[in-house]
């Protein structure tokens, strides 16, 4: 293959620490790294109201990392606002919370042109392009009005709605207009790909016109699902180290023998963390037998705090942990344990393994990376039980775990007592059958598979093989 070129909002630059890297970071350096290339994206800095400086390029091994400021405007219209509070709450089929303005619309598709602007002095004839996620989906069809024919891809991180949903967002067409500028759309699961060939159909746009061949707008590309996985092997050799850890060893003596119960997540109002708090508060007034027999800790790092639904966010949460402690707590023991804290991954690894459930339960998640890792974490002679939401990309392939809809309180409730009292045999069965398919569906073959298909000849489009039968 070609030269890679990779093309996300936020870039992962190794950092001088030698701190360990998400399993999404440390996939795309490898395959950078194996083809040489450039990672480009937004530095997180805002240059004010002055046009930004040049890009700021670092190269290390055979990687350039390429990196712009936005102006604060642009920062509010274009991440702030569309991608933040239009796209991101739409595709997680949260109507309510999608706050539109033609203001934040014209500043997505502006930086998206900035961005091309950037890039395509970059760019040689064969390089293969990929973008990643929503706040960059009108990159390709930039790219193209510049006059690139490289072959581009692009990866959706979260889910894909439903064409109902999808129609509500008044700059729909445009958005749907724009990804057919590319070659290939990954999607997570067969179930977004379905949403998004119904979405073509539905609003006529276009058509599936074979397996995974669509035509919109005069151009024919591929669609597929590729479930994102994590890097399994080396994250289960973090958990089995971890046990030695100073601050794994200070949690496990400070639960004082008690079963633990761990949910980790960002803030965001997609991941069900009120609804999750609810279902403990549930849990241990239907089984008092295990009150002062549990702990549960939540470790959740705030995330965008700019926009104000996450504002709101944090202080419901924080209460609402306060107010089930004030009235279920006692003078030694405190029943949740709420952290706003970004953890390394070793200790995170060590965190997970102490627990005794995973509870993972996002209302709409595009995969969740938690519940794999807290898979990989566990001990194969003593593993812990994932409770998993159903609405979770993460559950078209774990199923091993207790599925549980996160808006059934009781049901949640009744899966954690579920788990805490599952036979060994049991445990380990499930367990044995979720591992052995995260090692073998890890995120270096997510990556690879992805680009095997991104640079693949495309196979004539059925429409033209229909036009050269007929005489
Ligand atoms: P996210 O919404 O960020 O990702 P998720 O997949 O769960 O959700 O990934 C979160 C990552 O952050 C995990 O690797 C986790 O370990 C890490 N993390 C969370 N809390 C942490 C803490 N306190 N300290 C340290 N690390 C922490 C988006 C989509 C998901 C999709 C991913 C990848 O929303 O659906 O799975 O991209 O495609």
């Amino acid at each position: 293959m070609s030269r890679l070129i990779v093309i996300s909002n936020r870039v992962s630059v190794p950092d001088k620490k030698g701190n360990a890297a998400g399993g999404l970071a440390v996939a795309l350096r490898a395959a950078l790294e194996e083809h040489g290339g450039i990672w480009m994206g937004w530095s997180g800095n805002s240059s004010g109201d002055k046009e930004p400086e040049p890009l700021v390029m670092t190269d290390h091994g055979n990687i350039t990392y390429a990196l712009t400021d936005l102006t604060q405007t642009d920062v509010e219209e274009y991440y702030q606002g569309f991608a933040n509070r239009v796209l991101w709450p739409i595709c997680h089929y949260r109507l309510d919370l999608a706050e539109y303005g033609r203001k934040e619309m014209d500043g997505y598709f502006r930086v998206n042109r900035f961005f091309a602007h950037r890039l395509a002095p970059l760019i040689q004839p064969d390089d293969v392009i990929w973008v990643h996620d929503y706040h960059l989906i009108p990159l390709a069809a930039e790219l193209r009005q510049m006059g690139l024919k490289n072959r581009i891809g692009f990866f959706l991180h979260i889910p894909w709605p439903p064409a109902d949903v999808l129609a509500i967002m008044p700059v729909h067409q445009e958005i749907m207009r724009s990804l057919s500028a590319y070659d290939l759309l990954g999607f997570q699961t067969d179930h977004d790909l379905e949403n998004f060939a119904s979405c073509l159909k539905r609003e006529e746009i276009g058509d599936e016109i074979g397996p995974g061949l669509f035509s919109a707008h005069g151009r024919t590309f591929r669609g597929g699902a590729y479930s994102i996985g994590i890097e399994t092997a080396a994250f289960a050799d973090f958990a089995r180290k971890a046990a030695s850890h100073s601050m794994v060893r200070k949690a496990r003596q400070s639960i004082e023998g008690r079963d633990l119960i761990i949910g980790v997540d960002r803030l965001d109002y997609s991941k069900g963390i009120t609804q999750r708090i609810e279902a403990f508060e549930r849990f241990l007034g239907d089984n008092p037998a295990y009150q002062n027999r549990v702990t549960y800790l939540q470790v959740t790092p705030k995330s965008r705090s700019e926009v104000p639904e996450y504002e709101a966010m944090q202080q419901a949460v924080a209460e609402q942990a306060g107010r089930v402690n004030g009235a279920i707590g006692t003078v030694d023991w405190v029943p949740i344990r709420y952290i706003n804290r970004s953890i390394s991954r070793p200790v995170l690894a060590g965190l997970y393994r102490l627990g005794r459930i995973g509870l993972v339960t996002p209302l709409r998640d595009g995969m969740n990376l938690v519940a794999k890792e807290y898979v990989a974490a566990q001990d194969p002679d003593d593993p812990g039980v994932l409770v998993l939401s159903r609405f979770a990309g993460a559950a078209r392939e774990l199923k091993g775990a207790l599925l549980v809809n996160p808006y059934d309180i009781e049901a949640t409730a009744n899966a954690m007592a579920r788990g805490l009292t599952m036979p060994l045999e049991e445990r380990q069965r499930r367990w044995r059958g979720m591992m052995d398919h995260l090692l073998e569906h890890d995120v270096a073959r997510w990556c690879n598979d992805f680009l095997k298909d991104l640079t693949e000849e495309a196979k004539p489009p059925v429409n033209q093989v229909t036009l050269r039968l007929v005489p």
